[in-house]
């Protein structure tokens, strides 16, 4: 009784059971994740040469992955105060600089001057820093580097105090960024200091040995910094002191001892180096010597290998970067023997801190906030190996592909898409409507010629259009022939329209809703349609719309130092649906949308053209095709893709001479070379019992514009039936 007046109201609820089969066959269905190319590089092993064995030392300071990111200290001069060097030797020749000047003599030979113990130590010292990679010997730590020499000791090893000023003045005059100093003095006077705090100002690091003497702290100018007046020398002189293959400090090193904040470790013992070709006690271009002489020099040529990486950075920052990035030995942190620790020139050249992006105006942002979550729309088209400059926290600049902050669409789950069931609750009255299913809910209300409608959660076809029975195929909104038009790009909203029926009938609409389907990105619009009655079998509709996103543009969302702003799209949309006779429906529809996207100034996005876009789709249908209950259907489809528009990065390309950080503009087109394809062949029954089998087969070319996304192939088969 009550259930037949129910139906005289027409008020019904029925739930829809599904069965649902479905096979697709997809390589990958689409892409997530983002792609990266990494550039081949040479792997440090292949620079784990026999010449670099041959210097156990370059193996303790981790020097071989640094030589593989192609650093070696190029174009850096490294001034050895010394007993001169071998100017000619066969190992040395292409990396010494001209301008070398020998201060005992006062004359421009620098090389060493006569035998004696120390003859060939400043060779030695040199080959430790810049000695040739040339398959021959061994090979410095900075083996781009040019050893300028300056000659201040005789080969006694009596070091002048006048020449060693002298020198100074010298490496200053001539552009070295590094001094080395495997010396050491008695006794500190203030001539010699005064002369060092000159080197500072002038940006130079200046590297001293601590001395072979045994004692618990170095002897002088390595302890300039610990003298009254002089305490500003710390931030870019280094004490160093010798370490053996072990990594402990040598019998004969003095220790860092009250020069601990200035201080380091680096190898000393046993170090494998050129000597004089002419000097007696040699029979070979080659020996081995230990002292904190030997050991300096290594921290020179690191030196040498960070100046030349990022030449904008003071000295002071060099050496901190040293000093942050040492191997603790000894006791825990910085300590008496070791002072900062173990020279580690990987971990010095290796990116510090967490990466950032800087935009033009000098906003900062992480590099794992900074993403480009990109739609199907725009497909592959970002895709470019587009190298961009990105921060550690010493401001020092690494480069990264701009596809590796790519996020490809993700694919389309068809089983989430096609619910498996479904509660419909409808109430139909004369003027009034109302349907809900799942989540999405229609009221439609009639006044004479007029309808008002509200919608939540309906697919927009299904609220905003007026030919909505024509162009519904009964399978999900995947499978619509509307996903090509702009207004399928919303994946949730509330609409409110009104129509007006007649000759020519007239709708307007508004919608608030969203892009995505975590509801984090809004968007709102408005559409005006006007839809002709038929005319010799064909009705045309025409759809104006205009969508309005806040932080996406065309669904795509650029975040961190890619943000991009407000985005307009105005589109028009044109279905023909026209009845051929023979129970042949044909209809096809086309939409084309121009896009204005506000870039913000803050962003990488310096600029965004307008950007043109396009989808059409074209559908034969067989009403009737077996009995009156059924028809078949083919379709092809290209969904909205960008015919043209450009995105232009202002990214970060290095840093200038004043440290500043440098950008470039690159310019990028939004639109994907490959086309997405959809061709769909479906059928379905109305089976009078209540139920309804549908079989659709779908086959998908380059899914999201993108040839590097398999093809699909899905084929599905839904039975559903009331209850
Ligand atoms: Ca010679
Ligand atoms: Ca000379
Ligand atoms: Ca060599
Ligand atoms: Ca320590």
């Amino acid at each position: 009784m009550t259930h037949n007046l129910m139906r005289m109201m027409g008020i019904m609820k029925a739930v829809y059971i599904t069965i649902l089969t479905s096979l697709a066959l997809t390589g990958c269905g689409g892409g997530g994740g983002g792609g990266g190319s990494a550039v081949v590089k040479p792997t440090p092993a292949s620079f784990e040469t026999t010449e670099y064995n041959a210097q156990y030392g370059l193996g303790k300071i981790k020097a071989s992955e640094i030589y593989s990111d192609g650093y070696s200290g190029s174009g850096v001069t490294v001034a050895v105060l010394d007993t001169g060097v071998d100017l000619d030797h066969p190992d040395l020749i292409d990396n010494i600089a001209s301008g070398g000047y020998d201060y005992v003599d006062n004359d421009s030979d620098a090389n060493p001057n006569g035998q004696g113990d120390y003859m060939s130590h400043g060779t030695h010292v040199a080959g430790t820093i810049a000695g040739m990679k040339n398959e021959t010997g061994m090979h410095g730590v900075a083996y781009g580097a040019k050893i300028l020499s300056l000659r201040n000791a005789i080969s006694s090893g009596s070091v002048s105090s006048s020449a060693t000023i002298n020198a100074y003045s010298g490496a200053i005059s001539k552009g070295a960024k590094v001094i080395n100093n495997s010396y050491i003095f008695s006794s500190f006077s203030s001539a010699g200091g005064n002369k060092l705090l000159d080197a500072r100002t002038n940006d130079i690091v200046q590297v001293w040995a601590a001395g072979n003497d045994s004692e618990s702290n170095p002897r002088n100018y390595a302890l300039a910094p610990n003298e009254s007046g002089y305490e500003d020398l710390a931030d870019s002189l280094i004490a160093v002191v010798a370490t053996d293959s072990t990594n402990t400090i040598a019998g004969y090193s003095n220790k860092c001892g009250v020069a601990k904040n200035w201080c380091m470790a680096a190898p000393g013992t046993s170090i494998y180096s050129t000597v004089d070709t002419t000097d007696n006690k040699y029979s070979e271009n080659y020996a081995t010597m230990s002292g904190a002489s030997m050991a300096t020099p290594h921290v020179s040529g690191a030196v040498a290998v960070l100046r030349s990486k990022w030449p904008s950075k003071t000295a002071a920052q060099i050496v901190t970067i040293l000093y942050d990035t040492a191997t603790d030995l000894g006791a825990a942190g910085i300590d008496t023997t070791y002072g900062r620790g173990l020279l580690n020139l990987d971990n010095a050249v290796f990116a510090q801190g967490s990466l950032n992006l800087y935009s033009p105006s000098g906003s900062s942002y992480s590099l794992e906030d900074s993403d480009l979550n990109v739609s199907s729309i725009v497909g592959n088209a970002l895709n470019k190996s587009i190298k961009t400059a990105v921060y550690d926290k010493y401001k020092r600049d690494y480069y990264y592909n701009l596809d590796g902050a790519i996020v490809s669409p993700g694919g389309v789950n068809l089983l989430n898409e096609l619910k498996y069931d479904s509660e419909v609750f409808t109430v139909n009255q004369p003027g009034f409507n109302f349907y809900k299913k799942n989540d999405s809910i229609n009221v439609n209300g009639q006044v004479s010629d007029y309808t008002l409608s509200y919608s939540r959660n309906t697919p927009l076809i299904e609220s905003l259009s007026l030919m909505k029975n024509k162009v519904d195929l009964n399978m999900s909104s995947n499978f619509s022939l509307h996903n090509a038009t702009h207004l399928s790009q919303v994946d949730s909203a509330s609409t409110f329209g009104i129509s007006k029926s007649g000759n020519v009938t007239v709708g307007a609409g508004v919608l608030s809703g969203f892009i995505d389907k975590d509801k984090q990105h809004s968007v709102n619009g408005f559409s005006l349609s006007a839809l002709t009655q038929p005319t010799d079998g064909l009705s045309v509709e025409v759809q104006l719309n205009q969508l309005n996103e806040k932080d996406t543009f065309l669904s795509n969302y650029f975040s961190g130092a890619y943000q991009t702003g407000n985005a307009k799209t105005n589109s028009v949309s044109l279905t023909a649906a026209s009845e051929l006779g023979g129970n042949f429906d044909f209809i096809a529809q086309a939409s084309k949308g121009r896009t204005g996207v506000d870039t913000l100034s803050n962003s990488v996005v310096s600029n965004i053209t307008t950007v043109d876009t396009s989808g059409y789709s074209l559908a034969l249908i067989k009403n009737s095709f077996t009995s009156k209950n059924d028809k078949a259907y083919f379709s092809i489809k290209q969904p909205l893709k960008v015919d043209s528009g450009d995105l232009t990065l202002r990214t970060a390309n290095g840093l200038n001479a004043d440290d500043s950080i440098s950008f470039i503009d690159q310019s990028v087109s939004l639109k994907s070379a490959d086309s997405e394809k959809v061709y769909t062949l479906g059928y379905s029954n109305d089976n009078g019992d209540d139920s309804k089998t549908s079989i659709l087969v779908n086959y998908k070319q380059n899914p999201s514009h993108d040839s590097n996304t398999k093809d699909e192939y899905q084929t599905i088969a839904k039975w559903s039936r009331k209850f």
